[in-house]
């Protein structure tokens, strides 16, 4: 298996979460994003949306997120699930999942971000408002939906890791890293806290990655 990623992606560090906890073995394609190596025609082959994260995996060229962690659940059932047995706790944790990933992370994504400051001259200080600002709108949902999905505060949902787990920590980072008040979000606090010194997260996590900076 190949993973076209970037250290600091963090869609592809939900699927390198993923693949941990599954216990996948792959290799790192590493694509710089502010050196815009993602646009390459040779990745744009493999990816035409010209992001990241790509699986490479069998002969099948594998592109989104979720639909990989998806793909890895289908593909390989005998290695830890990453989603409930039963229909209505599936939803629960792809609506969490999504919550981050097609609601938070679109808006403050590099290319939106990028577009922000060139085409509508806004400062880096106005992105960085902008920024915080979708991750609280998202992070106050998923507080209550954590609280009313987790047991013990160490995992979104029940007491196992699941793909909403997959798609908090990174968030996370992200959050710590454009400085975002975390305090609002104490239970969503704990349960990253409490993840991120699981092994496998520890081993996704960007400061482990090849291509870290
Ligand atoms: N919805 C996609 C989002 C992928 C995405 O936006 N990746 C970012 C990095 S986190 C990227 O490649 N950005 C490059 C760019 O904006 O040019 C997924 O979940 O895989």
């Amino acid at each position: 298996m190949k993973l076209h990623s970037f250290f600091r992606s963090s869609a592809a560090y939900r699927v390198r979460i993923a693949l941990a906890v599954k216990g996948l073995a792959y290799e790192t394609v590493a694509h710089h994003l502010r050196k815009e190596e993602q646009r390459r025609p040779e990745y744009r082959a493999l990816n035409p949306q010209a992001l990241v994260p790509t699986l490479e995996d069998g002969g099948h060229v594998l592109t989104q997120s979720l639909a990989i962690i998806e793909y890895l659940e289908e593909a390989y059932p005998e290695t830890p699930r990453l989603l409930p047995a039963d229909p209505a706790g599936r939803a629960v944790v792809r609506a969490m999942s999504q919550a981050i990933a097609c609601d938070i992370h679109p808006l403050n994504n590099l290319r939106v971000l990028a577009y922000m400051k060139s085409a509508m001259g806004q400062s880096q200080e106005a992105t960085d408002v902008w920024y915080r600002h979708w991750i609280g709108e998202g992070f106050a949902a998923l507080e209550e939906l954590a609280k009313r999905n987790s047991r013990g505060s160490s995992h979104c949902f029940g007491d196992a890791v699941t793909m909403a787990d997959a798609c908090l920590v990174p968030q996370m980072y992200n959050a710590r890293r454009f400085q975002t008040d975390l305090a609002p979000y104490p239970t969503l606090v704990a349960i990253s806290d409490s993840l991120e010194r699981l092994p496998p997260f520890a081993a996704a996590s960007p400061e482990g990655q090849p291509d870290a900076e």
